[in-house]
């Protein structure tokens, strides 16, 4: 069966297609994303709206950088901020601050219809996982739950990176991907290859590939 990867953003589908098999193709469609302070909710409203549209199954992806300093600023909220502030000048921000600090998270969220051991309704998750987790276990503590009632179940997959904001440097990548340093690199420093292998979409697609594999 063929799977969609539902996004409006070319940068996303180039780095998930290199990872994930022919048969997945993009739907170009921008779900309605609901004002929420995690990634979760607005990736499973986002696979609920998607699959209705596409009627095929579906995966939708919704990624934010969060800068520590900054309380997690811009997060979910990247992609508005990306558009209004302009990703140099929230770099910009986080360095005259000494607030540099900063992860990218992704969190993709797949959609058939039909039912399966889903993860629960993200709003509370944070109850569920135990807030005092590393972030690599929240990570995995976030898929293996069991099914939320009454709605399309919706499965969730979780990656992050830690890094620093930089001044700008790389051509490569997209959005943030300039002013975000992992190990001397920045993502914009790396081709989609070597950003994949430790990513936070990298990340997220190996554990979703690994579920989608036995599916
Ligand atoms: P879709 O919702 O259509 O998938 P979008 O670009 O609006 O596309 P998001 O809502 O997930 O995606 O917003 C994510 C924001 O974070 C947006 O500004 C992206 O440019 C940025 N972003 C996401 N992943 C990134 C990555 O791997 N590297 C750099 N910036 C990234």
């Amino acid at each position: 069966m063929s799977l969609r990867y539902v996004t409006t953003n070319e940068g996303k589908i180039r780095e998930a297609l290199s990872y994930l098999d022919d048969d997945v193709t993009q739907l170009d469609y921008d779900y309605a994303e609901p004002q929420a302070d995690e990634l979760e909710p607005i990736a499973a409203a986002g696979a609920r709206e998607a699959y209705r549209v596409a009627g095929e199954p579906v995966i939708v992806d919704d990624a934010g950088l969060f800068i520590e300093g900054l309380d997690g600023f811009p997060g979910p909220y990247s992609a508005y901020v990306e558009e209004t502030l302009g990703v140099d000048r929230v770099a910009q921000i986080a360095r005259d601050g000494d607030a540099t600090r900063a992860s990218f998270r992704c969190v993709l969220a797949y959609c058939d219809g039909d039912g399966f051991e889903a993860t629960p309704e993200p709003v509370d998750r944070g109850e569920r996982r135990g807030q005092d987790l590393e972030a690599s276990e929240r990570d995995r503590a976030v898929t293996d739950d069991t099914v939320a009632e009454g709605e399309t179940p919706v499965k969730l997959f979780v990656g992050s990176v830690p890094g620093q904001i930089v001044e700008p440097r790389g051509a490569g990548g997209f959005g943030y991907d300039p002013v975000f340093e992992h190990q001397g690199e920045t993502f914009a420093e790396m081709d989609a290859e070597a950003k994949n292998a430790i990513s936070h979409r990298g990340r997220a697609l190996a554990r979703f590939a690994d579920w989608y594999a036995d599916r």
